[in-house]
């Protein structure tokens, strides 16, 4: 049998460096893909399957202007069958209101649209800004996902918001399980987002507790439910700019801070570790 070309990833555009990649054994046909998300390609954001045949572009009926793919998550299994889905974060949806695209036990190429399309409030609350699964909190088998959404204003004008939703609900995003609300205007709550354990993170990096935008990161318990404010930072930025909650990742015993200190001096260090307290 003869081989065929090889694959080769050919060029995205100019703004595919901001692409978020994400593995995941995807399909329920056995057929595995990796999902790019190229937010900024075309009108709606692009989704591109690299599949055994190289990359082609998924064709799926995304809302205008959503950028798309920016995040997603591929192969989570949000209705416990066994087999994967993806969540495309749509978060210039609806003028910015922003929201979620989901495919239920997603096979690349099988349908173009939306077995769930969720929407987030209000204009400019950027809802699936950031994007995490969390662990099944509620015992009913099924995981939840932790939605930012920087924007919102939660007590004050941009304080910002992270939603922990059961994404199955078609008001997922309007009455979420959780609501954890930021507290000053511009504070950004949820621009970052990440479950560990059975706590949540979330990244406030417009904070002035400690400095001016220093920034901070609140670890709450995944079980919490209802609106509840975000008022004890489990760090704070102490230098300003720091802006501290831009971009995190949980490990085992801490988290680990990208994006850290921007400005003229020190240099920045290309990591900073947070110990959990
Ligand atoms: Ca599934
Ligand atoms: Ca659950």
């Amino acid at each position: 049998m003869e081989a065929g070309p090889a694959p080769t990833l050919r060029p995205l555009g100019p703004l595919a460096p901001i692409a978020a990649l994400r593995g995941g054994a995807l399909g329920c046909d056995g057929a595995g893909a990796v999902v790019l998300g190229a937010p900024l390609e075309g009108a709606a954001g692009a989704v591109w399957w690299l599949g055994a045949d190289g990359p082609r572009p998924a064709a799926l009926d995304l809302p205008a202007g959503g950028l798309a793919g920016a995040p997603l998550l591929a192969g989570i299994d949000l209705n416990a069958d066994g087999l994967g889905d993806l969540v495309i974060a749509t978060p210039g949806a609806a003028e910015r209101a922003g929201g979620l695209w989901v495919l239920l036990d997603a096979r690349p190429g099988a349908r173009a649209e939306a077995d769930l399309q969720l929407f987030g409030a209000t204009a400019h609350d950027w809802a699936g800004f950031a994007l995490a699964a969390v662990e099944d909190s509620d015992g009913d088998g099924r995981p939840e996902l932790l939605v930012g959404a920087f924007g919102a204003d939660g007590a004050d004008y941009g304080a910002g918001a992270a939603l922990l939703i059961d994404p199955l609900r078609p008001d997922a995003l309007t009455a979420p399980l959780a609501a954890h609300l930021g507290q000053a205007g511009s504070d950004h709550a949820g621009f970052a987002v990440a479950a560990q354990g059975a706590h949540l993170l979330i990244g406030a990096p417009g904070a002035d507790l400690s400095a001016p935008e220093g920034g901070a990161i609140y670890r709450v318990p995944a079980a919490a439910r209802g609106a509840r404010p975000l008022l004890d930072p489990t760090w704070a930025g102490e230098a300003a700019g720091a802006r501290l909650g831009e971009g995190f990742a949980p490990t085992l015993a801490g988290v680990a801070v990208l994006r850290p200190k921007r400005g003229p001096s020190p240099p920045p260090p290309a990591l900073r570790w947070l110990p959990l307290p």
